[in-house]
């Protein structure tokens, strides 16, 4: 138990590194939460202008959720840590991104480090659900539209293909659909705009308030 309180404490606080917000700061970029949809997230990086400051964001956004989960998957097990405390650091991981304490638990919408987290779980879940997100992407050139239907593609994928591609765990799966939920009710402000047709699509508008 001691172990596990530790594995999450550590997950959380890994998470609340908010990337876009380093990395714009390291490579002298404004701050993402000062333009744009104001999210500290890979896509508002790229309303900055930079590519590679985006796809940094991406990877590290994606590495931290991606860490915990593997790390508890690989060496946990002489520790007693199993698919209970997989599951709580992935969440604790995607929370510390939500609400980051080091960044006065004002943070982003979770889409990367979701990915990281599946890629943790299960790198065919991982890979399945970033190309749902890429065909979605493709078609609609929206982001926040393709991190909603990735979302809810996601536990659906887990619960369905589980057997013989992974062990489709209960508290995998309650995790999964957990962040899932949050991650589209963060995006409450890009459903709006969506509906109001005024949502920025991809390679358009550097910069412009949405
Ligand atoms: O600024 O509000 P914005 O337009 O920036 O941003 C909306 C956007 C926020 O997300 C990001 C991160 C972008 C990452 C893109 C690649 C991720 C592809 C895989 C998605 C998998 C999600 C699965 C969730 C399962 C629970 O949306």
């Amino acid at each position: 138990l001691v172990y596990s309180a530790l594995a999450v404490l550590a997950a959380y606080l890994l998470g609340s590194l908010s990337f876009a917000v380093i990395v714009s700061r390291v490579m002298g970029l404004n701050d993402p939460r000062t333009f744009g949809s104001k999210n500290p997230g890979a896509t508002n990086v790229l309303r900055s202008g930079s590519k590679a400051a985006a796809i940094l964001t991406l990877a590290l956004d994606a590495a931290k959720g991606w860490l915990p989960v593997a790390l508890v998957r690989w060496f946990g097990a002489p520790y007693g840590l199993e698919e209970g405390t997989q599951a709580l650091v992935a969440l604790a991981a995607f929370v510390g991104h939500l609400w980051p304490v080091f960044f006065g638990f004002k943070g982003g919408k979770g889409v990367a480090t979701a990915l990281g987290v599946l890629l943790g779980v299960s790198g065919w879940l991982g890979l399945a659900t970033l190309a749902a997100w890429l065909v979605v992407v493709s078609i609609s050139r929206y982001v926040s539209l393709s991190s909603m239907a990735a979302a809810l593609f996601a536990p659906t994928f887990f619960l369905l293909a589980g057997g013989p591609l992974w062990y489709a765990d209960h508290r995998v799966a309650a995790a999964i659909g957990a962040m899932a939920g949050l991650l589209v009710w963060r995006h409450q402000e890009n459903i709006g705009r969506l509906l109001r047709g005024t949502e920025s699509k991809l390679g358009q508008s550097k910069n412009k308030a949405p």
